[in-house]
């Protein structure tokens, strides 16, 4: 409760249309929830946050964000890879039918929801997506010989979004963010393995099928990785305004211990929200991270800065930080990590929200 003073509840689900008031669509609702940021504070957001952290799996309530700052985070990411192949649990083992309840409590909670897909290849489903050794792009678009195998695919995708339902039957709204990366050439979708033309007609295909043909309804969110230092090499791999909501980018390789350029940071975010106000839509950091957490204060001293010295950077609508697995693999802080007071400190600030002050802002 740190920050506002509630006014009003705010009546945003429902317009009114004659007499009778006709529930808006709630992906419209979520879409003017984050282009109201704006300038307003930034929505913290942690990959798989609900479902295991540091030390531990599948606890009730449990969350490393909200064990060291005391709430949970505003955005939830959550991954579908291995959906495509029918399989019960994702690639980092997050049994789809428990995710499916994450998603419906976080979003019940007034959290934001996105979705990451690293499907393996429909030309060899033995190929996950690190596997570069094999083109895959230019077989999986229309007329490629894969096409259809790669429908299949995307129908298990829409079989689980259409399952996104709340206990009256509303869909959940949700950010998907396909394809993200491409400008590096480490997935098969990458720079090194399509033409930007062959990988624009993979997006578009994938969303205007999931959207015309199986009636779903969602944001869809473009992020490269950080290779761009223009809005024209931003925009290279760029699917189009009419289908494209959120503008992101992920970027681990500016905060680099030892090769940080957090100023570059800001500058890209900064070319990232240009983009998105040009075009009226929403401004993310998509993915970002300190593998290990190796400083103890990288949230304070890199991460907040990148975005918050910028009063253009500091539009972003929300940042999310990767999932924390284990000891080994975790990109934000939790309980007991030497990186949490900085942690604390820094959703502490103004400009940073967690649950509850999102929630506050969406009241105002
Ligand atoms: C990567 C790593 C992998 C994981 C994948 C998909 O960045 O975290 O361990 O399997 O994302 O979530």
């Amino acid at each position: 409760m740190k920050k506002f003073i509630v006014i009003i509840l705010s009546g945003v689900l429902f317009a009114s249309c004659g007499s009778a008031p006709v529930a808006e669509n709630p992906v419209d609702v979520l879409f003017e929830q984050l282009k109201s940021v704006g300038d307003n504070g930034v929505l913290y957001g942690h990959q798989d946050d609900l479902a295991y952290g540091v030390n531990w799996a599948y606890e009730e309530g449990r969350s490393d964000t909200k064990e060291a700052a005391g709430d949970y985070p505003a955005l939830f990411g959550w991954e579908l890879g291995g959906i495509e192949l029918g399989h019960s649990v994702n690639l980092d083992s997050v049994p789809f039918n428990k995710m499916r309840q994450f998603v419906l409590s976080g979003y019940e909670m007034g959290a934001v929801i996105t979705f990451s897909w690293h499907p393996y290849s429909a030309v060899d489903n033995t190929k996950s997506s690190w596997d570069t050794d094999q083109r895959v792009v230019e077989h999986i678009i229309p007329g490629g010989s894969h096409h259809e195998a790669f429908k299949i695919q995307l129908d298990a995708v829409a079989a689980f979004f259409s399952s996104l339902k709340t206990q009256d039957g509303q869909n959940v709204p949700f950010i998907f963010r396909p394809w993200h990366e491409m400008d590096g050439g480490w997935f098969w979708w990458g720079s090194t393995l399509c033409s930007p033309e062959e990988f624009k007609t993979l997006f578009r295909f994938t969303v205007e099928y999931l959207k015309d043909e199986k009636g779903l309804d969602f944001l869809t969110a473009y992020s490269p990785d950080n290779r761009f230092n223009t809005e024209e090499e931003y925009l290279t791999w760029y699917p189009g305004d009419d289908i494209v909501d959120i503008i992101g980018m992920d970027n681990y390789g500016d905060f680099r211990v030892g090769a940080e350029n957090v100023e570059a940071a800001t500058k890209k975010l900064e070319i990232v929200v240009n983009y998105a106000n040009k075009v009226d839509k929403v401004a993310a950091f998509t993915e970002s991270g300190l593998d290990k957490v190796t400083d103890d204060q990288w949230f304070t001293r890199k991460l907040g800065p990148a975005f918050l010295q910028s009063k253009i950077a500091a539009q972003i609508a929300y940042v999310m930080l990767w999932r924390n697995a284990d000891t080994t693999h975790f990109f934000s802080t939790y309980s007991g990590h030497s990186s949490e007071n900085d942690f604390k400190e820094f959703v502490s600030r103004e400009k940073i929200w967690l649950l509850e002050d999102w929630n506050e802002f969406k009241r105002r």
